[in-house]
């Protein structure tokens, strides 16, 4: 009797796994699912080059652990000198072992840049001449990613005042309408909304909840999202008689039907835990799961990208994501984004969901981050994927580079076309 599954392809060696899974991660270009990076179109917002690297808020929490220097006293620096900083604190008088010290490092390096320069101005006028239309291609393809999908806010004056100019949608950067203001910060956004003519007020009664739906359709129809997002504090319950359960059930969560939208809630942020650090104050906390359990099983017909932001929630989103096949794990966030703990993370998601998880995204909120953030991806991921093949062949079926090369298209593709049903 004939195979039901023909493999051309033949089986891959044990001793030549790691080294295959590598050549298949090297060759397959990324859909980057979450980032703060911006089109060029929304250019004056997008950053890049060494003094917004060095300044990034991950290392500038650093800075404050190794250098004397008082919140206030830095605040008032100019960037050039906060960059200067940071290099001088953390670069020369301090070895760049941090994950996102050695990231700046690996980026200087891709570029053939020296890495261990006394003084910035070198690196300074390399990023200076660049020019974009070349810099971005060469960028996404040291980076191994086709796409970097945004983050866009429809409340951000800035952002919002580029838009409503008309950007063409760039199909390197799809867009991603982020919604935080209105679930988290209603008190001191609805007078915002109500300005623009909808007709909403504090307690989000009356009209409200059908105007923020007006204003989130005309906003999908303006930047052609592929999911809408949220950040969530640990400590958010669900439901719960509040406004933000009424406009995410309300609101948010039929716009989402509406449009065919997934919605990403990224969960376990606790802001601005010591605000002198502005953006490096953030902290994070465990989460209640049982909170996103009661979402996955009240809307069947929503679909959900999931991603924890604490360690400890990490295991119980795989064994909730069995349950509720609405719900799509996705990415090692933020403070997660580490070599140990990705490793962890990755191999207990493949343990519990085989492929059917997205296990990264960048967050890159400079452009050259892309290129560190996919490196250590593919130098983390590779090993625990090849380790799991290489059980596979112990336990009796063989592997072949096809198997391979569907699987990693899977993980870091087309589970995300499928769940924004769209493929290109
Ligand atoms: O990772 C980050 O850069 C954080 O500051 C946050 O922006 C986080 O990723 C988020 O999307 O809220
Ligand atoms: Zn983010």
């Amino acid at each position: 009797m004939m195979p039901l599954h023909m493999n051309t392809q033949p089986a891959i060696a044990m001793d030549r796994m790691d080294a295959a899974v590598e050549e298949v991660l090297a060759s397959t270009a990324f859909i980057d699912i979450h980032t703060h990076l911006f089109s060029p179109a929304l250019g004056s917002l997008g950053l890049w080059g060494i003094d917004e690297l060095l300044t990034y808020h991950y290392l500038e929490a650093e800075l404050f652990r190794f250098s004397s220097i008082t919140p206030d006293q830095y605040w008032n620096l100019s960037k050039i000198q906060r960059a200067d900083l940071i290099w001088k604190t953390l670069f020369v008088e301090n070895t760049p072992i941090s994950e996102a010290a050695r990231g700046v490092i690996a980026v200087l390096n891709a570029l053939n840049l020296d890495t261990s320069v006394t003084s910035l101005e070198s690196l300074r006028a390399f990023f200076c001449s660049q020019q974009m239309a070349d810099y971005i291609p060469r960028l996404f393809h040291l980076a191994g990613i086709s796409h970097a999908v945004m983050t866009n806010d429809p409340l951000d004056p800035e952002e919002t005042a580029l838009w409503n100019r008309g950007i063409e949608t760039d199909s390197m950067f799809p867009a991603a309408l982020r919604i935080d203001r209105i679930l988290n910060q209603w008190e001191s956004h609805h007078a915002i909304l109500a300005s623009q003519g909808y007709v909403v007020d504090a307690a989000a009664r009356g009209s409200s909840v059908k105007e923020v739906r007006r204003f989130l359709s005309v906003w999908i129809q303006r930047m052609k999202p592929l999911y809408m997002a949220v950040s969530w504090p640990d400590a958010f319950e669900f439901p719960k008689d509040d406004l933000r359960t009424r406009l995410f059930r309300e609101a948010v969560l039929p716009s989402c039907r509406e449009f065919d939208l997934p919605m990403a809630l990224m969960i376990g942020v606790r802001r601005q835990v010591n605000p002198a650090l502005r953006m490096a104050g953030d902290g994070m906390g465990r989460a209640d799961m049982r909170a996103v359990q009661n979402i996955a099983l009240e809307f069947p017909d929503n679909r959900f990208l999931i991603s924890m932001l604490s360690r400890e929630n990490q295991h119980e989103l795989c064994v909730v994501a069995r349950k509720f096949r609405n719900l799509l794990p996705f990415g090692c966030w933020w403070f997660v984004n580490t070599t140990s703990i990705v490793e962890e993370i990755t191999r207990e998601r493949l343990e519990l969901l085989g492929t059917s998880f997205i296990p990264q995204h960048s967050d890159a909120r400079i452009l050259e981050q892309l290129i560190y953030k996919w490196r250590n991806t593919r130098r983390t991921i590779g090993p625990v994927l090849a380790q799991q093949y290489k059980l596979l062949i112990a336990d009796g079926r063989q592997i072949t580079r096809e198997d391979v090369q569907r699987d990693v298209n899977r993980l870091f593709r087309t589970n995300f076309e499928n769940w924004i049903h769209r493929a290109d």
